[in-house]
């Protein structure tokens, strides 16, 4: 099937996190109501769908990737109805409702779980993972995500249960198919109900093997991908994006098969893991090895090239800014805010934009008590015990804390930055007065128009989503610079990903070609590129 024929090949998807995105009620958390209320943003910011961080019933020990009820949304986020309207309104701006599925694990208040836990003989019982033992004596020394031991004890059965992430997030039994079907009759629901895709919360862990010390991509993965495609989403025209920190590109062809026996692309996050020390944890900072993302780029463009479908991200939920992190959120904050988004816009695959993004949001330091995530609060916690200063440990939650990325959605410099009116959940990000969705939506020359002239040229060319990739002057060591060609056009982008003045090691863009996007007043022509200066040009072959 060419790949113009599925839509979302020429798509830009955005990213939500409910809580943290509009309040429509003044309770502090952003709601499904909050999100109707603005749909003429996004359809004005040109994107065409949305995926929700999880809205379903939880506990909440996660944000919601703790799911007690598949079927059911959230009172803190509104009802079913408000659900059912969000995606009938969200239509008639022409943007599809992408779920997040946590299918790896649910919560420990699910009923499934609370039977569970029952007796051994319980239906559900085989539904979660189960270990035989004595207390304090572990199955095994595997550490959980986000601290611990992976291993619960419930003293009624005398049995410990599975959780790669928190207590309150056991580990679901792919093994059994009784589960299987059940999570697919609720998938199917969804289908029903109008939605346009899913995001798949860490499925590249579904299929662990604890005994053998196995989480991610266990023996049976893709077995069981096969078979919940085909259950499922098959019978529908989605969107499928699996989050796979342990794909690598013959892994990703796999998962992304143009044949659509799996999903539609992947998360996968190698150049995310660059900016830390090897081997150890993301909070062990080392500055970006820049060649190294750029070999990690060409190999990820190159090897999915006809084979396979890329994800294109900077950001997420879980992720630090990316103006903070890798460009200079002072001095040049719009100019590599907007570098960034040029670079990534102009290759193949579905770009997501994370809430905020579009805008040049940045990270935040907060006191230790303002932080508000489970892993930053824990991480505080084991550093300390173990000996590391306030200091070293800060310097990493700064950087890399998920609460970075969690910070309340920044709509005009109003108080709160009009997320809401009563007492936000977690602070604001002081820097709301200069940066917000009001005072760019209407200049061209904001973060937020160049982002909106991406996404148009990227539904206006089709080289954007069929052109083959070539790296250029792949040893520069400031300047990232690529092709992407079909049989009419020629896409030139070329980026300084450094905050001085380099030398342009291309010289002089051919005369044909036409700047479409830039991030200075007049378009980059010469020898020299300004810091963070960046490029996108169009040649027409055809003239
Ligand atoms: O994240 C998967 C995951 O592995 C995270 O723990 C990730 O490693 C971490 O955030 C980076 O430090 C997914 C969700 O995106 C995340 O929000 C959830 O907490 C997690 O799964 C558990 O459902
Ligand atoms: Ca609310």
């Amino acid at each position: 099937m060419k790949s113009q024929n599925k839509w979302w090949k020429s798509a830009v998807i955005y990213q939500i996190y409910p809580r943290s995105f509009a309040d429509s009620n003044g309770d502090g958390i952003g709601d499904l109501q909050g999100i109707i209320s603005k749909l003429d943003y996004l359809e004005n910011l040109g994107i065409d769908a949305v995926w929700l961080s999880p809205v379903c019933r939880s506990p909440q020990d996660d944000n919601g990737y703790d799911i007690s009820d598949y079927q059911d949304i959230d009172p803190m986020f509104g009802t079913l109805a408000d659900m059912e309207t969000l995606i009938e309104e969200a239509g008639k701006h022409h943007i599809r409702i992408i779920m997040d599925l946590v299918l790896n694990h649910s919560s420990d208040e699910h009923r499934w779980f609370q039977e569970a836990k029952k007796s051994r003989d319980n239906p559900y019982h085989d539904y979660y993972v189960w270990r035989d033992g004595t207390e304090g004596t572990f199955p095994n020394d595997m550490r959980a995500a986000f601290g611990g031991p992976a291993w619960e004890w419930v003293p009624e059965l005398g049995q410990y249960y599975f959780h790669q992430f928190s207590v309150k997030q056991p580990d679901l039994n792919w093994e059994n198919p009784k589960l299987r079907r059940e999570i697919y009759d609720m998938i199917n629901w969804w289908i029903g109900k109008g939605v346009g895709g899913f995001r798949l919360d860490v499925i590249d862990q579904i299929a662990k093997e604890p005994d053998k010390r196995i989480t991610g991509n266990g023996p049976r993965l893709h077995e069981f991908l096969r078979e919940l495609s085909r259950e499922t989403f098959q019978k529908a025209d989605l969107v499928t994006v699996g989050e796979a920190w342990g794909a690598d590109t013959e892994l990703a062809k796999l998962y992304s098969n143009p044949d659509n026996s799996e999903l539609s692309m992947v998360f996968q996050f190698e150049h995310i893991c660059l900016d830390q020390e090897a081997g150890k944890e993301k909070w062990d900072l080392a500055p970006l090895p820049f060649l190294k993302l750029k070999e990690v780029f060409e190999r990820w463009q190159t090897q999915l090239y006809g084979k396979g479908w890329n994800s294109l991200f900077w950001n997420n939920h879980d992720l630090p800014r990316i103006v903070s992190r890798w460009g200079n959120d002072r001095k040049y904050r719009v100019e590599s805010a907007k570098m960034l988004a040029i670079l990534l816009h102009g290759l193949q695959g579905t770009p997501y934009i994370y809430q905020g993004e579009e805008l040049g949001m940045t990270n935040v330091r907060y006191e230790m008590e303002d932080y508000r995530d489970i892993e930053t609060l824990n991480l505080y916690r084991e550093r300390l015990e173990k000996g590391y200063t306030e200091a070293e440990i800060m310097r990493s939650i700064y950087a890399k804390s998920r609460d970075n990325a969690r910070t309340p959605m920044q709509w005009n410099d109003g108080e709160n930055a009009g997320f809401t009116v009563g007492k936000p959940w977690i602070k604001v990000n002081p820097n709301y007065r200069e940066i917000n969705a009001a005072g760019q939506i209407s200049d061209a020359n904001s973060v937020f128009g160049c982002y909106r002239e991406l996404i148009r040229l990227r539904k206006k060319y089709p080289v954007y989503a069929e052109g083959e990739f070539r790296m250029l002057c792949r040893e520069d060591e400031n300047v990232f610079a690529y092709l992407r060609e079909d049989e009419e056009y020629q896409l030139l982008v070329i980026c300084n990903f450094h905050d001085g003045t380099v030398q342009n090691p291309l010289g002089e863009p051919d005369a044909g070609m036409k700047l479409l996007v830039g991030n200075y007043p007049e378009a980059c022509r010469g020898a020299v590129l300004r810091p963070y200066e960046a490029g996108m040009y169009l040649l027409d072959k055809r003239r």
